[in-house]
């Protein structure tokens, strides 16, 4: 394929890149945290270009204006979306529908017409700012399950136009996809994309299933390519890395070594074990707190040795589902520390909050073991970052096969998160590696996640639709200089020197 180099881009995501709240009568705005913000912001920055995000912020008299950063790197245009088909869109058939049929639990779909309707509507929504703002030689990098018709409204309305997809979370199997009433229609909407982009293989393969056993359409699974008749859709396993420049830098800094030190001193064990997810049935975090609990029954000897600290953070709150299962890992948290706690040891500590990226270094350097279960997930960034902060090869990352960073780290100890009783074996042969196994293991991660970081996901997978992105310069948009600051940027202070641009 061609290497063209890089035209200006237009990327839209369900979320901008920043957040922003009114305290103590001041904006404050911060560049929201996850990998797609990290690999996306630094990269439009130094290219140019604009991204399109849904406005999600509260109606109101405090509402904080929108912020775009300065005037000579890329416009940010916020969507605001009428209710109440916004919360169709988003908390219905994205997060009731697509979001577990994509993760494969069926029992927690909601298949209502209004949800898919507000979908089309709000997804058209995207699509017609897409062309508004949008150039012949502009290339749209739409993201992720919210925007699937995406694509196909926008070849509708502007064929012209180069159009990519990535997909953040798993695609499932055609049998299950199948179940969703919708399924021709999104499989069609994505299709609408020159270039479709998954973690894995076994992602893209589902979807090329789909395609032929849905749509009836040829496709050949060697070169990954859909046939639509007049052109073809090329589909790509690309799988997203961590900012390794940001967390390494981070896992060096005297300060976040100290406060890890200190952590460890006031825990009074000899190991710590880490959980950090976003609150979702998909992470698996009641098996997790379940088979420490068996763990610790199966291993008397190991108890008030080490403790168990989850971090959970606030998610989707208004679905009843997510509701409930704060309920029920809060319930089993408490029983098993009412059940095991001995004198000053409490087996699980557990936080409901979002932390700061530094709290979280400090986390993940403190960590002996990470135990990152979840019963699916599309990569999960959590386990490339918590290799990326240990800069001195030692820690156990324990991972389930279910998770599509299992597939590329082969050196950690790979579990299924249904099997509690092999997750409570496998966390005493982490608890009991020797630290030349701990260390042999450890390289040959950092190796695998460094070399495959946040800016060769974005370089990768833009190389497979035939641009080439400059390395980044120094001085401007390389994933340290940006990745490395825990704080607001300078210029996302002062709220006079935003030019603030919204869109309805
Ligand atoms: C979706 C897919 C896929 C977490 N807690 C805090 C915090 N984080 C940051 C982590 C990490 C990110 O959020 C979480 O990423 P994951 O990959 O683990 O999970 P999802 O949010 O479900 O992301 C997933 C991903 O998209 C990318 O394609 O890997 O499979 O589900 O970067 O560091 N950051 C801060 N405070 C927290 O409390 N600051």
């Amino acid at each position: 394929m061609t290497r063209l180099g890089l035209p200006r881009l237009i990327i839209l995501s369900n979320r901008g890149p920043y957040t922003t709240s009114v305290v103590r009568r001041r904006v404050v705005a911060r560049r929201s945290s996850g990998g797609l913000v990290a690999a996306l912001e630094p990269l439009l920055r130094s290219q140019g270009g604009t991204w399109i995000a849904w406005d999600d912020r509260l109606p109101g008299r405090r509402r904080p204006p929108p912020l775009t950063p300065d005037r000579d790197s890329f416009t940010l245009r916020l969507l605001s979306l009428n209710e109440p088909a916004a919360s169709n869109y988003y908390h219905g058939f994205s997060n009731r529908i697509l979001w577990p049929i994509c993760h494969g639990f069926l029992d927690k779909c909601r298949f209502d017409h209004v949800f898919f309707r507000d979908y089309r509507r709000c997804n058209q929504e995207f699509s017609r700012a897409a062309v508004r703002e949008a150039s012949r030689q502009d290339v749209l990098w739409v993201h992720d399950y919210h925007l699937a018709l995406v694509p196909g409204q926008v070849r509708d309305l502007a064929p012209y136009l180069k159009t990519l997809l990535f997909w953040h979370i798993p695609f499932p199997p055609a049998w299950v996809f199948k179940a969703m009433p919708w399924a021709r229609e999104i499989l069609e909407g994505m299709l609408g994309a020159d270039v479709i982009g998954f973690h894995t293989r076994e992602y893209a393969g589902h979807f090329l299933e789909s395609c032929r056993m849905l749509l009836g359409l040829p496709v050949n699974e060697d070169r990954g390519e859909v046939d639509l008749g007049r052109r073809r859709s090329r589909i790509v396993a690309c799988p997203i890395g961590a900012d390794v420049a940001a967390f390494d830098g981070l896992a060096r800094r005297r300060g976040v070594l100290l406060k890890a030190h200190q952590l460890r001193k006031s825990l009074g064990v000899d190991r710590i074990i880490l959980g950090v997810d976003r609150l979702d049935y998909t992470k698996g975090i009641l098996e997790r707190f379940l088979a420490y609990e068996l763990f610790l029954k199966k291993y008397p000897q190991h108890r008030s040795r080490q403790v168990l600290l989850q971090v959970a953070v606030p998610s989707r709150t208004r679905v009843q589902d997510y509701a409930l299962l704060r309920r029920q890992i809060d319930e089993t948290a408490g029983r098993l520390n009412a059940l095991y706690a001995e004198g000053s040891w409490i087996p699980i500590r557990y936080s409901y909050r979002s932390i700061s990226r530094e709290s979280l270094a400090v986390l993940y350097a403190a960590a002996d073991v990470a135990l990152i279960t979840p019963l699916r997930d599309g990569m999960n960034l959590v386990a490339k970052e918590y290799v990326a902060s240990h800069t001195r090869d030692d820690g156990v990352l324990i991972i389930s096969e279910l998770a599509g960073a299992a597939e590329e780290l082969e050196e950690a100890l790979i579990v299924n998160p249904y099997d509690l009783e092999g997750v409570a074996d496998t966390l005493r042969r982490a608890m009991d590696m020797t630290l030349k196994e701990k260390t042999q293991r450890m390289r040959a991660l950092r190796r695998r996640v460094s070399s495959r970081d946040l800016n060769w996901w974005a370089r990768e997978f833009l190389g497979s639709a035939g641009f080439a992105v400059p390395p980044p310069a120094a001085g401007r948009g390389t994933a340290r200089q940006t990745g490395a600051r825990s704080e607001p940027a300078a210029w996302l202070q002062p709220v006079g020197r935003f030019s603030a641009r919204e869109m309805n």
